[in-house]
């Protein structure tokens, strides 16, 4: 096994396993893609096995020959995190970017088909091709916290959200200036999400998806991980404080401009 790819299967191993102790992927919940186009070479490439092609509902033309690692369908994070190999699989899109198919090692059996969150992934890499950014890592979880907050009415607005996220503790203005981006409930699995998803990509990393979860992207999967898990850390504090029967008085807007002043001073 090449070393770049069995590196890529530890780390997808090792977030997999966070996910599941956190309780964000009951059963076949939460996905992952990286895509690895850069790390594999063209002997590599030319060394494994395929599928046929499989139609994609839409074309991608940004992401012609490009090659992602994407969790499989039905897959459990709790095995993922015991047997990475056995729960991804290696895709590869045509050159016009209309299609994709299956990579695998000659000796695997037959290889797994991609998660049902395959089209919001691509649409998701398609967009960050498109516009050439650096975050190759995608993440997607069943956030328990985000899920429960936007329940209440009152936090299925983007303001708001962001709003209590900044006023409850510092780390949240620090490692998420931007604030999140909020998506109103769409179908999952759809190229409807991944379409929503993508116009707020365009400002914020981290996405809450009404009562599904949340979706990050970064440059590597521990620092998609590390943003989802202070999402939820912000949001449990809250609840914590609900729980005791007070609401948190919050950080003033004075002080998260200081913080603000004091960490980003030029913008
Ligand atoms: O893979 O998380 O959103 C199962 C899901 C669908
Ligand atoms: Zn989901």
């Amino acid at each position: 096994m090449d070393e770049w790819l069995e590196e890529q299967y530890k780390s997808i191993g090792k977030v997999a396993g966070y996910l599941w102790n956190k309780g964000w992927a009951e059963r076949n919940a939460g996905n992952i893609s990286l895509n690895v186009t850069d790390l594999i070479s063209h002997e590599e490439r030319d060394g494994l096995s395929f599928s046929f092609f499989y139609q994609l509902e839409k074309s991608m033309p940004a992401l012609g020959g490009q090659i992602f690692l994407i969790t499989a369908s039905g897959s459990r994070m709790r095995d993922v995190k015991e047997h990475p190999k056995r729960g991804l699989c290696l895709i590869e899109l045509d050159e016009t970017g209309s299609m994709y198919r299956i990579l695998y090692s000659g000796k695997a059996n037959r290889p797994p088909f991609p998660t049902s969150e395959m089209p919001s992934h691509l649409t998701i890499h398609h967009f960050l091709a498109r516009e050439r950014r650096p975050e190759r890592a995608v993440l997607h979880a069943h956030v328990t916290e985000t899920i429960a907050l936007t329940h209440n009415t009152d936090f299925k607005n983007e303001e708001r959200i962001n709003s209590l996220l900044w006023s409850l503790q510092p780390e949240t203005t620090l490692f998420i200036p931007e604030g999140v981006g909020f998506v109103p409930f769409r179908i999952p699995g759809s190229y409807d999400i991944g379409e929503a998803t993508i116009e707020k990509l365009k400002k914020h990393k981290t996405i809450i998806w009404e009562k599904h979860g949340a979706l990050v992207i970064e440059k590597n999967l521990e620092e998609a991980f590390d943003i989802m898990d202070l999402v939820a850390k912000t949001i449990a504090i809250y609840f914590k404080c609900r729980m005791a029967g007070y609401k948190p008085e919050g950080l003033s807007k004075k002080q998260i401009g200081d913080i603000r002043d004091t960490f980003f001073p030029s913008e």
